[in-house]
């Protein structure tokens, strides 16, 4: 079946969930293709903070009535390590910004509950012609019918192992690849803090959020070859009793609805647009979960996204989409930057990284060093919290 559409979206994830919205609200049409079911992508467990601008962006389009009432504003973090548990207050530290922890699942229901036309489970997605001025997007739907949608632009909102990337020619990768793992847990209790806590800790970085007064969502540091089978439940608590123990304080345990590992990955593909296909969102780049970037960053390219397609597609200029991809790329290497940095400082890198037992040895003490230094000096600590606190969007 063949028809035609403005522009082509790859991807129910935020980001091509929100481009659609924000696409429809400057009367630019679309037509979204996610190969999963509508209920596995409200489901996926993955990010849970959104920072200020992400946030302001949301009610700007509409799509902030729930996150307002049901979010949970955050001032800060704690940093804990070597006995020590330190508050970094956001506010003071930045000039006013604060955090919201609401799931990437409810932005996820609240984005696709407006109706936008979305195929899911569909088959087959592929692009051609993108060097051309009308790309096509091709793909099987639910029923079995094949569709050939001519764009005037594809979106590749297909994460990180879509059909989008490999279409581009020339790409410039960069990639780090972390000898750890995260092992994540959704508990059904609530949670121990009143912020989110980082820990360092001899026997590896582990890490207490939130996803609603009553649930708890909690990571440890893990090896990457790791099953999650050889980890029962007991285990899991114990691991996060030692490593966010604090004198004082109490870690309630309750049962586990659900738990998973994340391999942890930096990876960047330049340029992030070849002709008339814009890579957006985790299609493009990857950071590792310590610094919540990776959620943020994707609702970030597709507001230039946007902005760039409305110019192109209504205004016929195409300075913006000519400018998408740099104008992208210099958030994301902060970004990276700054995940690398939380990565490096917070985790215990495993023997092999290292020549000798001094070696790694000395890794450790500089972790504490700058640890120490990022919660006694005002200035060391008001570069984390900007850069956790984010940027303002373009
Ligand atoms: P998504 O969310 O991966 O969405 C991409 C969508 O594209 C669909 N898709 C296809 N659709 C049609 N045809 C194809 N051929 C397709 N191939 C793929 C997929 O099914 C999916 O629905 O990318 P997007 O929108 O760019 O959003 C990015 C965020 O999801 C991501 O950056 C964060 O969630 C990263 N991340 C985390 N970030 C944080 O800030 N904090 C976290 O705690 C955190 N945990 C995580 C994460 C990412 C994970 N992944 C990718 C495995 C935990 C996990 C498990
Ligand atoms: C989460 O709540 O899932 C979360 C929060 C902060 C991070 C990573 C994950 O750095």
């Amino acid at each position: 079946m063949r028809s035609r559409t403005q522009v082509g979206i790859i991807g129910a994830g935020p980001a091509g969930l929100l481009l659609q919205h924000m696409l429809a609200r400057h009367g630019v049409d679309s037509v979204l293709v996610e190969n999963r079911s509508r209920e596995y992508c409200e489901k996926r467990q993955r990010a849970g903070v959104l920072e200020h601008g992400t946030v302001e962006l949301l009610k700007e389009i509409g799509l902030g009535d729930r996150m307002v009432a049901e979010g949970l504003t955050h001032s800060g973090i704690y940093l804990q390590f070597a006995g020590e548990r330190h508050h970094l207050d956001f506010p003071s530290l930045t000039g006013g910004r604060t955090l919201t922890v609401y799931a990437q699942t409810e932005v996820v229901k609240d984005a696709i509950a407006v109706g936008h036309p979305i195929h899911f489970e569909v088959t087959d997605t592929a692009v051609r012609d993108i060097d051309t001025e009308r790309p096509v997007l091709s793909f099987t739907d639910a029923g079995g019918v094949a569709h050939e949608v001519e764009c005037d632009a594809i979106a590749g909102c297909d994460g990180f192992y879509g059909v989008s990337r490999p279409a581009m020619p020339a790409l410039r990768v960069s990639e780090r690849t972390y000898p750890f793992a995260w092992l994540g847990i959704l508990a059904t209790v609530p949670p121990s803090t009143d912020e989110l806590i980082y820990a360092h800790s001899a026997s590896g970085f582990a890490m207490h959020s939130m996803r609603s007064p009553e649930v708890s969502r909690l990571y440890i540091q893990v090896d990457p070859d790791e099953k999650i089978e050889d980890w029962p439940d007991e285990r899991i608590w114990e691991q996060l009793q030692l490593r966010l123990g604090h004198p004082g304080w109490t870690l309630h345990e309750g049962p586990i609805a659900e738990k998973g590992i994340t391999p942890m990955r930096s990876f960047v593909a330049e340029p992030m647009r070849s002709g008339r296909l814009f890579l957006a969102g985790d299609a493009a780049h990857i950071v590792p979960p310590t610094g919540a970037k990776g959620l943020n960053l994707a609702v970030a390219d597709v507001k230039v996204l946007a902005d760039a397609l409305v110019r192109l597609l209504v205004e016929g200029k195409a300075d913006l989409a000519d400018a998408y991809s740099q104008t992208c790329l210099t958030r994301v290497w902060r970004s990276t930057w700054f995940s690398w940095y939380m990565t490096s400082m917070l985790h215990r890198f495993p023997a092999d990284s290292f020549t000798s037992a001094a070696e790694a040895e000395f890794q450790e003490r500089l972790q504490i060093a700058q640890l120490r230094q990022v919660t006694s000096s005002d200035a060391a600590a008001r570069d984390l919290a900007e850069n956790y606190a984010g940027w303002p969007l373009p």
